[in-house]
């Protein structure tokens, strides 16, 4: 309790317009706060259903104390479930993924359907309720090709995410493309840091070549003052919306997520060295025009993602511990595009591949200054750090309200 108190009166006191004082980035007891007042009680994206095409098809992660398995079942619905056996609480699936027509736990074989029920338990003696011990559910809803989870027992309303992001993202066809990439790399750095750095792109022209040559280091692009504007882009969402492809700024009152169309640098299609598309297949027939630019979509705390004409990228942040954040990204294209023929994948993956290396070089030098006990919080830039003020207003926000909710306010 004396922790919430303190991280309480922080938040109040923060200097507004200025980074976070030390110990949110570094110490473990703040760390835990954050996974249980954030991680443990709100939608995570976990992955895209194109991950599992097919009954039996899952795959585990791990969130925090958490193991998880999603698995699709044999009618076609996703689900996830608590990766702990209902025996003794060995991992039930221990790969990261597979294909099963049933969930075995490899210590004493009790074998579970893939709806979680238990089906086979041997020698459990005359008055054993199979009916007892199924998986623990865990929420989990599909939206236009992402799979997200909540871990709390009662999750939020998922509706108002379903309904900003689904308009935007359907057009794209995801549920129908496949994975030709993914890889994770580990930060050094406290999970937030990875945001703070993913808001703002005045950190773009010194440290991202590869992707200056496409992305536009304009903070109306990244940051969330909505831009309708700024003649380009009002040109550009007009023209869009016109092809029947959602566009124009559109961002969740609470700031936890927003979903926006970017034009690239003139010119551009893709996130490539030549800005022409890495992948000759086009991601959907239902996409008219070529000139779409980027569909930005973030939603804290787990993901932001571009989508292009030609292919997806998305990114998930899984916090691993108070200094360390593991990033996957995933490069989505089209179900019928063959690596060799219609994509090279060195060509498809390589900047970001490179921006995320930078990335992450970044977020660990910040860290690493933060450590510092010299560290004080520092302004960020009205003009290019919106988006970094945004992610820490919404930090603070959400937190205060959790741990207000917890207790009695304060006096
Ligand atoms: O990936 C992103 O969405 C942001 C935009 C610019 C900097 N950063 C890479
Ligand atoms: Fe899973 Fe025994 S712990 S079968
Ligand atoms: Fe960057």
């Amino acid at each position: 309790m004396d922790l919430q108190n303190t991280v309480l009166r922080q938040l109040k006191n923060r200097r507004e317009g200025f980074s976070l004082e030390q110990p949110f980035y570094i110490d473990q007891d703040y760390f835990k706060l954050d996974m249980e007042m954030i991680w443990y009680r709100d939608w995570l994206f976990i992955g895209h259903d194109c991950e599992v095409p097919k009954a039996g098809n899952y795959f585990t992660t791990q969130i925090g104390d958490y193991p998880v398995v999603i698995v699709r079942g044999r009618d076609g619905q996703i689900r996830a479930f608590h990766n702990t056996c209902r025996h003794r609480g060995h991992r039930v699936c221990t790969q990261d993924r597979g294909a099963s027509a049933k969930l075995v736990c490899p210590y004493h074989n009790w074998t579970y359907d893939l709806d979680g029920s238990l089906v086979f338990a041997r020698q459990m003696g005359e008055t054993f309720d199979k009916a007892e011990f199924g998986l623990k559910p865990v929420a989990c809803e599909t939206v236009a090709g992402y799979i997200f989870i909540c871990l709390a027992d009662q999750p939020s309303d998922f509706a108002p995410v379903r309904d900003t992001i689904e308009p935007f993202m359907k057009p794209h066809r995801l549920s129908e493309a496949k994975v030709a990439h993914k890889n994770t790399i580990i930060e050094k750095g406290n999970w937030k840091l990875v945001w703070e750095n993913n808001r703002e792109c005045y950190h773009c022209a010194p440290n991202h070549p590869e992707l200056c040559r496409t992305y536009p280091e304009a903070p109306t692009a990244t940051g969330v003052q909505g831009a309708g504007d700024d003649p380009v882009i009002a040109e550009h969402w007009q023209r869009c919306e016109a092809a029947g492809l959602p566009s124009a700024f559109s961002m969740d009152p609470s700031g936890q997520f927003r979903a926006a169309r970017m034009p690239l640098i003139q010119g551009a299609e893709s996130y490539t060295m030549d800005g022409k598309p890495a992948v000759k297949r086009f991601l959907s027939d239902d996409v008219k025009i070529r000139e779409i630019g980027t569909m930005l979509l973030f939603h804290y705390p787990t993901t932001w993602n571009h989508i292009l004409v030609d292919h997806a990228i998305s990114f998930s942040v899984t916090p691993i511990s108070a200094e360390e954040t593991a990033v996957t990204t995933t490069w989505l294209v089209h179900k019928d595009a063959v690596e060799g023929v219609d994509y090279d994948l060195d060509k498809l993956t390589h900047v970001w591949n490179m921006t995320n290396d930078q990335d992450r070089s970044i977020v660990e030098e910040n860290a690493f200054g933060i450590r510092s006990p010299a560290y004080e919080p520092g302004p960020y830039s009205p003009e290019h750090e919106g988006g970094v003020m945004q992610f820490v207003e919404w930090y603070s926000n959400f937190m205060t309200d959790r741990l207000q909710g917890d207790k009695a306010p304060l006096s």
